[in-house]
Order: structure tokens, then sequence, then C-alpha cells
């Protein structure tokens, strides 16, 4: 078999990230960690966060993986740096992807931000959008309430999008051309935003986006799978095995996956 591409999430949200991967890169088997048990992390502390995140990754380093996708934003803004020092395989995070998309896509360089609690205060994003547009104006909005909407289950009713549509008030003044999806479970709630922003604005999903990078990485670094490889993914949770199993089969369309349980660390 070969190697897998190692996935860690804070929970089932990365599943988004994985779906991309599975769309375009369809011989990739895919490893994946999410950390049900302690998720959320958006509204943890960044100690926890760091915490949580190490123990995943040394997990995934003991299982073979040849790159290592932080598909958590939370994670992401916390952790990067400190995941690429550590290990040899490459890491790709949903951060840097994003922004780089973000700028690309804007005329103005005027780009709003979209994440978790924890994600919006580490400025992980206007960082690295600065990095690459040193004139660029950030508005970062952190929605709270979006991710209990979205594990609602609910998360197309008319009433979540009332609910989505009043968060984004708060960027009524603001002149943007240009909006990023910093947080794992914002696809799902793509069409909400979308109409609860100004029409001109362009959306960025850092998962999509992340997916981009893999390809690109795994081309440089001759990492590709075999093009005869038959991908078989595994899915691997601290929390309950039937639940994120159902999700599982639902969202990516699999019959009978691999989950199975672990304890962290
Ligand atoms: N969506 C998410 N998380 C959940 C959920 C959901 N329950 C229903 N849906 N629960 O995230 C998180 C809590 N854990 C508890 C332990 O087991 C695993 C879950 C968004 C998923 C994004 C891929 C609604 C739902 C679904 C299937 C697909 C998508 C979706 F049931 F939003
Ligand atoms: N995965 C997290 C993110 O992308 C969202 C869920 C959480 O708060 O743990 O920021």
């Amino acid at each position: 078999m070969e190697r897998p591409i190692g996935v860690i999430d804070s929970g089932v949200g990365g599943l988004t990230v994985v779906k991309e991967m599975i769309q375009h890169l369809p011989n990739e088997s895919v490893l994946y960690l999410g950390d049900d048990e302690r998720c959320p992390y958006g509204s943890r502390t960044t100690e926890e966060v760091h915490q949580f995140t190490m123990e995943m990754v040394q997990k995934l380093a003991t299982m073979d993986i040849k790159l290592l996708v932080i598909a958590c934003n939370t994670a992401t803004a916390i952790a990067l740096e400190s995941v690429v020092a550590a290990y040899n395989f490459p890491v790709i995070g949903v951060i840097v992807p994003g922004a780089r998309a973000s700028v690309n896509s804007s005329t103005s360089h005027k780009i709003a931000v979209l994440g978790t609690t924890r994600t919006i205060q580490s400025e992980a994003y206007t960082n690295e959008i600065k990095k690459v547009a040193a004139d660029a104006l950030i508005y970062p909005l952190d929605c709270p309430e979006f991710v209990p909407l979205v594990e609602s289950g609910q998360y197309q009713s008319e009433s979540v999008k009332e609910i989505v549509h009043e968060r984004l008030r708060h960027l009524e003044h603001a002149d943007f051309d240009t909006a990023i999806l910093g947080c794992t479970h914002y696809p799902l709630l793509e069409h909400h935003i979308e109409s609860g922003l100004p029409n001109h604005v362009k959306i960025i999903s850092s998962a999509m986006e992340t997916v981009k990078d893999v390809e690109r990485v795994l081309s440089e670094r001759r990492l590709f799978a075999v093009k005869e490889a038959v991908a078989e993914h595994i899915f691997l949770t601290t929390g309950n095995s039937k639940t994120f199993k159902t999700i599982v089969e639902e969202w990516l369309a699999l019959k009978n996956p691999n989950v199975q349980h672990i304890q962290l660390p």
C-alpha cells in the first residue's frame, strides 16, 4: 500500500478538506485523525490548542504518513510553526493557501476574514495576507455561533440563514471585495454567507485552496501515489466512532468506511 496523506482536525469539520482531496486526488489514501472528544478548539486557550495539536501530530508521525495537512484553521493558526519545526515530512496548513488566494482574488486588497474566536484573535490570517500584500486592509470577524449551527444539522434552514446574516451585519459598513471562509465548517454555510454579503464579494474557501497546495507539494517532491493505486482511507477519532462513521458516510458518500476510536496522547 502507498503511504497515506495524514490529515488532522479538531473533529469532523476537516472532512470538508478531505472531500476536496478525494475529488481532486482520487489515487491518494487519507489517514484522518479528528479530536472529537475535545472539540471545539475555537473557544479553547492557545495553550490547549497547541498541546492537543502536537499530540495529534505525534500520533500520525508514528504511522508513516508522507505529508501532513492541518485541516483545522484554529490548530493551524496556533501550532503550524511548531509542527513544521519538529518534523521532517512536509506540512500544509489551511491559512497560507486561503490567505494567498484571497490576495489573488482581491483587486482592492480589502479582505474580510471569518473564523473562530481563537483563529481571529491569533491574527494568523492578517499576518499571512500582509506578507503577500503589505497594503492590505483586513476586516476580521469571529463567528462563534457558526460551528454549533452547522453541527446542529439544520444548517440549510431559514432560521440558520437569519443568524448568519445577523452576524455578517457587523461588516455592513466595511468595504471589501473578498471574504475568506477561515473555518472548516463554513463551506457548509457558504450559500447563507454569500447571500448575506454584497453581490460583488468573492468567497474564498481555505479548504479548496489547501488541496491545490497539497497537489503542488506532492508534485514538487515526487510524492504522488502511482496511477494504479487504489485509495484506502482510514478515519481515527478520539470521540464516538459510530456517530463519526455516520457523518463520514454521509459527507464523503463512502460505504462502510474504516472508522476507529483512539485515545490521545
Ligand atoms: N456536523 C458536524 N459535526 C457534528 C454534524 C454533526 N452532527 C450532525 N451534523 N457533530 O460538523 C460533531 C460532534 N461529534 C460527536 C462525535 O461523533 C462525531 C461528531 C460538520 C461536518 C462537516 C463535514 C450535520 C452533518 C452531517 C453529515 C454531513 C454534514 C453535516 F450529519 F453537517
Ligand atoms: N476545525 C475548527 C476550525 O477550522 C472549527 C471547529 C472547532 O472550533 O474546533 O477552526
